[in-house]
């Protein structure tokens, strides 16, 4: 997406408006401003392309998402999360979760109309961010996942409903695996805030898996050693959209580098039974 003369000018006619309105300008506003300007321009094609990929292959790669100022936007505002929330390995930190709740720009971005234009598409119009986290692998704080599916939600709190266990807690937040069917009216999208090759922990997926439900998992390791894994590298800025049933996996890095990514889960569906999901607003 070349935006960036078109976006610089909306950006400025939109600055223009508010400070005539007497809003002050921080830099949440700013951030809010720059992807109002990339949400104005027209991405429905693009958008058309990357439903029917999601919906075929179960993921989708789209370089240059965010341009370079929003993509340090991001990484200042990041900066900022107060480090007790964060969840270290050798004092480096290699997550956040809870990133809809703990950062405003992350909601922001989840929330914008650039995101709702790719992901209103796939889920329809009545969808919520449900889900952030920061995912990040430097020296020290590196780290690898085995082959596995996406199958836990997080949740406000635990209600027995049918179809929904087993129950766990992480970083003190209730999660629940819920039925197939929940989960298939979830994507994710994985904004890239650093280069992630195959050197650098890019995620290994088996396309086409997200159409096989709930794969038990004694069935993963037989399943994937017979099919063709594929390296979803992308570029800075860039956004990966995913199913979370699809099979995915990821190496440790082995550069010294960052290997940033915002995760954001949105559903489609809201939750029976009194369940609401955690960062329902
Ligand atoms: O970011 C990664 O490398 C892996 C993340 C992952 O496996 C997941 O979101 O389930």
């Amino acid at each position: 997406m070349k935006t960036n003369q078109l976006e610089l000018e909306a950006i400025q006619k939109n600055i223009r408006r508010y400070v005539g309105e007497g809003r002050s300008i921080s830099d949440e506003f700013i951030t809010e401003r720059r992807l109002e300007a990339l949400g104005e321009l027209d991405h429905e094609n693009d958008s058309r392309q990357v439903k029917q990929q999601v919906e075929k292959e179960g993921f989708i790669v789209r370089e240059g998402f965010l341009s370079q100022e929003l993509v340090e936007r991001m990484i200042d505002a990041l900066m900022r999360i107060d480090q007790a929330r964060s969840i270290r390995q050798k004092g480096g930190i290699f997550a956040v979760r809870n990133l809809l709740d703990v950062c405003p720009e992350v909601r922001i971005l989840a929330e914008s109309r650039i995101v709702r234009q790719y992901v209103e598409p796939i889920l329809g119009d009545d969808f919520l961010p449900v889900r952030g986290i920061l995912f990040d692998k430097i020296p020290g704080a590196n780290w690898k996942v085995p082959w596995h599916q996406d199958v836990t939600i997080a949740v406000r709190g635990r209600i027995d409903v049918d179809g929904f266990g087993p129950w766990s807690v992480k970083a003190g937040v209730c999660h629940v695996q819920p039925p197939a069917d929940v989960l298939e009216r979830i994507v994710s999208v994985r904004f890239h805030l650093d280069d992630c090759g195959a050197e650098n922990g890019a995620l290994r997926v088996i396309a086409g898996s997200h159409l096989m439900g709930k794969i038990p998992e004694d069935q993963i390791d037989r399943l994937r050693r017979n099919a063709i894994e594929q390296v979803c590298a992308v570029r800075t800025g860039g956004a990966l959209f995913m199913r979370p049933l699809l099979l995915h996996a990821s190496s440790q890095s082995v550069l010294p580098d960052h290997r940033r990514v915002i995760h954001i889960d949105f559903a489609g569906v809201s939750l029976p039974g009194g369940l609401r999901w955690f960062s329902e607003q």
